[in-house]
């Protein structure tokens, strides 16, 4: 057996947390060897209910894991912590504009990369999952000059296995037929599900759907998922999304099967002419607990103005907060 890892996760006492920490746990993301510490973070107000979830993890009797240190001190949460999921955030409230909530988020995100940049391995992974995430992964990476840029990503794995599940419904195939569909950009309305380069059963996926469908149907209703959960539900994606969560981490943690990749928000290098300065969605691999934007993809005309549209809206986003960067 391993010696154990830190795993911090914050929001600890929410939905998404309560669907995340018993597969963690479970050994669901990091494999069936790797012992885990998780270390929780929660607002003081949620500290009982996060007891509970303590409870629970500790009734569950799992062999992975090695201990629990419940805080609302980031400073602890983050010590020495090996992967971080900052799932907690500031939740949208009536009357709020997307600015007031971009900057609420900052006075969350910029303390927390801050911790982690005083605190972390040096080599931590950080997945963002707290809305806006994109935007709330610059944050905190912005605030950790000491870091690695890449050890921040943002969450678009959600989106991703959405796009490869609505494809493979359409199809009549299984999801695990569906090969390298790309989510570029935002984990957002303007995020782009790009089929182009994407395979069923080894057959080029544009050849099987028309043209219309995909523009006018697949895209906005990947786009709109989260919308449409929240309509039947009356709740947002949870499961789901700490599913992704896992499957990010996997990834990034255990690596891509070969020929395969995966979509993950990254900070920007100019790959595909996104220029530096945003976290932006891309195809990536996954090897040796590094990751690879997937180089040399052609990009049409259709694609490059959806993949323009969510940058715009990304630095938007970005010269909303930039005052917050350390
Ligand atoms: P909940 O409101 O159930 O849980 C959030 C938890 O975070 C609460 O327990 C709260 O006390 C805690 N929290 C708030 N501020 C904190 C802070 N400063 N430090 C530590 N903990 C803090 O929300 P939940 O449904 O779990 O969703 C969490 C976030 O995920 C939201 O921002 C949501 O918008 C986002 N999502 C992101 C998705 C993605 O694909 N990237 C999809 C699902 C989800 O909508």
């Amino acid at each position: 057996m391993k010696e154990p890892v830190r795993v911090a996760v914050t929001g600890a006492a929410g939905q998404i947390g309560y669907a995340l920490l018993f597969r963690i746990a479970s050994g669901d993301m990091l494999g069936p060897d790797q012992p885990v510490i998780l270390q929780l973070l929660e607002i003081t107000p949620a500290l009982g209910a996060l007891e509970g979830v303590c409870m629970e993890l500790n009734d569950c009797a799992f062999p992975l894991l090695a201990g629990i240190v419940p805080t609302d001190d980031p400073n602890v949460a983050f010590k020495d912590a090996d992967y971080a999921l900052l799932v907690g955030a500031m939740p949208r409230k009536a009357g709020m504009e997307r600015k007031d909530l971009l900057e609420a988020n900052g006075g969350i995100f910029g303390p927390q990369g801050k911790a982690i940049n005083d605190h972390a391995s040096r080599d931590v992974k950080v997945l963002v999952v707290g809305n806006p995430a994109n935007t709330n992964a610059l944050i905190a990476q912005m605030n950790a000059p000491d870091l690695d840029p890449k050890c921040f990503t943002a969450m678009v794995r959600l989106d991703h296995n959405r796009g490869m599940s609505q494809l493979a419904e359409k199809t009549g195939t299984h999801n695990t037929d569906v090969k390298n569909m790309i989510i570029w950009g935002n984990h957002s309305a303007t995020q782009y599900p790009d089929l182009h380069h994407t395979t069923v059963k080894g057959q080029p996926a544009l050849e099987l759907v028309d043209m219309d469908w995909y523009d006018n149907t697949y895209i906005p209703e990947v786009q709109q998922r989260g919308a449409a959960i929240i309509k039947a539900r009356g709740a947002s994606s949870a499961a789901s999304a700490a599913s992704a969560a896992i499957d990010h981490m996997r990834s990034w943690a255990l690596g891509t099967p070969e020929g395969e990749w995966v979509s993950m928000g990254i900070p920007s290098d100019g790959s595909y002419d996104i220029e530096p300065g945003v976290i932006y969605g891309y195809p990536c691999t996954c090897k040796d607990g590094k990751y690879e934007i997937v180089q040399g993809l052609e990009i049409n005309d259709f694609s490059r103005a959806k993949m323009d549209a969510t940058d715009k809206e990304l630095r938007e986003e970005r010269s909303a907060v930039e005052k917050l960067f350390a």
